[in-house]
């Protein structure tokens, strides 16, 4: 039996369909617009240092390109269930080998992943470059705290479980951090830089940041590395130029500069066996 062809559609039948849809479109889009537009964080934090904000541009792209064409993906299957669901027991027409279709959705994913790769790529080499600075730390963590030591100063933070230490840094600058553990693998992580790195035993891990304004900002390791890995916090805390170099001061006394250099020597004993990461483009090589 011949199946009976669908009954032809008129051209006023598509142009009201076509209106609707756009009509469907544009009403969200217009809502979204007349809300002021705010791009939601989709769970990312707006960032502190310049590179953090490259980030949460880019983790805000991804999730806005991920939400279109998961809500394409969708639409397209709610529609050809709803359109092409069972009408009788006739095969319907058949459409494979559609060279342009199959074309299309072969090229567009490859496109959508070699934009994903590119905007990383450029994110990831601002994340990742070492310019030239004054101000170096070198955080040492280790079961369960951190030490942070200001080569050529006499600042020492030293602190562990409970006890939170304090990293203090410079706003608007760029700070170079050598980062080291003493003992198993530790993650340096602060949220609001949307940065984690680990600290590995027997690697120098290297990084800058440069923090756009000031504040305390909440840091934690992300690696379990025994008991009291869940006690392993410190805090980052963003001050002016000036108040840095007059917190700097405060460590020029003798008793100061005794325990920095003990504590220099004691993390240059216990991370001897450092292999580079790489090579410093910092004038301050160690
Ligand atoms: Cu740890």
């Amino acid at each position: 039996m011949q199946t009976p062809a669908l009954p032809p559609q008129g051209a006023t039948v598509r142009a009201r369909r076509w209106r609707r849809l756009r009509r469907s479109v544009a009403l969200p889009l217009a809502a979204l617009a007349l809300s002021g537009c705010t791009i939601p964080t989709f769970g990312a934090s707006p960032g502190v240092t310049s590179s953090s904000k490259s980030v949460f541009h880019l983790w805000q792209g991804f999730s806005i390109g991920a939400v279109i064409i998961g809500a394409l993906v969708i639409a397209l299957i709610l529609w050809s269930v709803i359109r092409y669901r069972r009408k009788s027991d006739n095969i319907p027409k058949q459409s494979q080998y559609h060279v342009p279709l199959e074309l299309a959705y072969t090229i567009v994913p490859i496109l959508i992943v070699f934009g994903l790769f590119a905007a990383t790529l450029v994110v990831e080499n601002k994340e990742t470059s070492n310019p030239n600075t004054n101000v170096v730390v070198d955080v040492n963590a280790f079961q369960w705290g951190w030490k942070f030591t200001y080569p050529g100063t006499n600042a020492l933070v030293y602190g562990q479980t409970t006890q939170d230490p304090v990293m203090v840094i410079p706003v608007n600058t760029n700070v170079h951090v050598n980062l080291t553990s003493s003992d198993v693998i530790h993650g340096f992580y602060v949220k609001d830089f949307n940065f984690s790195r680990y600290a590995l035993p027997g690697v120098r891990n290297q990084f800058t940041l440069r923090a756009q304004s000031t504040g305390t900002f909440f840091g934690q390791c992300t690696q379990l590395c025994g008991l009291y890995h869940s006690l392993m916090w410190f805090r980052v805390k963003v001050v002016s130029q000036s108040e840095y170099q007059s917190w700097i001061t405060t460590f020029d006394n003798p008793a100061a500069a005794a325990a920095a250099k003990l504590a220099r020597k004691t993390t240059a004993e216990q991370t001897s066996s450092l292999v580079p990461s790489k090579a410093s483009t910092t004038k301050f090589g160690r």
